[in-house]
């Protein structure tokens, strides 16, 4: 469980709360650029001054992600084994860190699903305590789904079934145990799972050793090198990039396709290349009908987004600075030729149309901090498991109006849905911005700010499904709640 007094660092003095508890859940972010606040509208936290220890940046290589490879493949089915458990590995040169992981890898393996194909994925807990699996942004049946309280104790395992019917996507793994998830996630419970999608081959975007996936995160580590748990978002002040500090990565002088998905359990990462063009080609749920040019992109916790970047037009032995706000994040370094035939082409994938929406609902995301012990509150409630927050007909179209209430303190929120992808329609009344585009399963809401996102229930699945804030830290605290697809 999180220790909520050191979470709000607010040792015996009681007293203290209300002044220091809102600051342990303020914005965590660097700044929200054309979402709300300022750019470096900074976390209001009474910092604990501890910085992890130094390391020289763009020293390490970025690795590229080991994609898991099957244990068993039948006609229809892929079949994968996991275990989960605590290793200790090298993420800043010459300091050990205990991580938790998923096979022994920090962060966890990519699976590589493919679209039509069944995937069982067959989890062993070898840690003391419970996890679960949530596939996020998967369309799968409520079972399957990592239900927060449907846990694997210690030294048991289970299988989960993923049918991937949808369309290719980049969707990522995590741990999803309630109460629990945040510190799990930031031990290193996560890792991606993208579905290729051979229906998209025609269109000769970069593919193989060029499509590389690239997991943001952050941490802070203490003089030993382990990672400090329990203390404010905000001074996690390491960028890990696959798992390593502000990396470069060698390039060729041809075109990528990078899947960047943001793993931080609370934080946005506002990226630039220092003006330099990026072509955003998908989000959340897969490929976007056109290519966007974007010079830059904002991923909230737990948004994904797929862009490509076309070397060619940087001699060798250029070096572009990937920056955030915070800090550089990493490095591509052009350090050689290859030939390349890929490209973008200015029609990518349509967007699904949706039934016009018959029902309308409002959700809003708000803390409690009247009692010593912040609360997320969904709608006025913090979770409740036995408790249904909407029901749900499904292939329903509806429209939810997502409400950021923490005004007071500034708290920023991201809003994930389980088991559907949505259309973001539009923010307090103004068009969406850039980074909503495409088929999104988490948006950001600003504080004060109302965004209306359309989604179709359009699947054929049944039963129980969360949906809550997916700044991690803020849905262990209850920001949470869940609907139920009924027929
Ligand atoms: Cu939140």
């Amino acid at each position: 469980m999180l220790d909520r007094r050191k979470l709000l660092g607010i040792g015996g003095a009681a007293g203290a709360t209300l002044l220091v508890s809102p600051m342990w859940i303020g914005n965590a972010a660097p700044g929200v650029g054309h979402h709300g606040p300022g750019r470096n509208a900074g976390p209001r936290a009474a910092r604990t001054g501890m910085t992890s220890p130094a390391f020289t940046p763009f020293a390490a290589r970025m690795p590229e992600s080991r994609v898991l490879a099957p244990v068993t493949r039948t006609s229809d089915t892929d079949i994968y084994q996991l275990s989960v458990r605590a290793k200790t590995i090298e993420i800043l040169p010459g300091y050990q860190t205990p991580v938790l992981t998923y096979g022994g890898d920090f962060p966890g393996p990519t699976i590589r699903a493919r679209a039509g194909r069944r995937v069982k994925l067959n989890l062993r807990n070898q840690l003391p305590q419970d996890v679960n699996v949530h596939l996020h942004g998967g369309h799968v049946s409520a079972a399957n789904d990592g239900y927060p309280t449907d846990l694997i104790p210690s030294s048991a395992g289970r299988v989960y079934e993923y049918p991937n019917t949808q369309q290719g996507a980049t969707l990522w793994y995590h741990d999803h145990s309630h109460g629990t998830e945040a510190e799990h996630v930031y031990r290193g419970l996560h890792g991606l799972y993208v579905i290729d999608d051979p229906g998209e081959n025609h269109l000769g975007l970069p593919c193989g050793r060029y499509d590389v996936p690239i997991t943001l995160r952050d941490a802070q580590f203490d003089d030993t090198g382990a990672f400090v748990w329990g203390v404010h978002p905000g001074e996690r002040d390491v960028t890990l990039v696959n798992g390593k500090p502000v990396p470069h990565y060698p390039v060729a002088r041809r075109k990528y396709r990078f899947r960047f998905a943001n793993a931080a359990t609370e934080r946005v990462f506002q990226l630039d290349l220092g003006g330099a063009e990026m072509i955003q080609i998908g989000s959340d749920g897969g490929l976007l009908p056109a290519p966007i040019q974007r010079t830059e992109i904002t991923l909230g916790s737990a948004e994904r987004m797929d862009i490509v970047i076309d070397f060619a037009r940087y001699p060798l032995g250029a070096k572009l600075v990937l920056n955030d706000p915070r800090g550089p994040v990493m490095r591509f370094d052009v350090t050689r030729e290859a030939f390349d035939n890929s490209r973008v082409p200015d029609t990518l994938r349509a967007l699904p149309v949706m039934p016009p929406a018959t029902v309308d609902r409002h959700v809003s995301m708000t803390f409690d901090l009247s009692s010593e012990v912040p609360l997320g509150l969904m709608d006025g409630k913090p979770f409740d498991h036995n408790r249904v927050d909407m029901r749900i007909k499904r292939g329903a179209s509806e429209i939810w109006s997502l409400y950021n209430g923490d005004t007071e303190f500034g708290i920023t929120h991201t809003f994930h849905m389980h088991l559907v992808q949505f259309t973001v329609l539009d923010r307090d009344g103004k068009p969406p911005t850039l980074d909503d585009a495409g088929r999104k399963d988490t948006v950001f809401v600003a504080p004060g700010e109302t965004v209306r996102v359309q989604a179709h229930f359009d699947s054929e699945f049944l039963g129980k499904y969360m949906y809550h804030c997916h700044y991690m830290e803020h849905s262990s605290l209850g920001m949470m709640a869940q609907m139920e697809i009924v027929p």
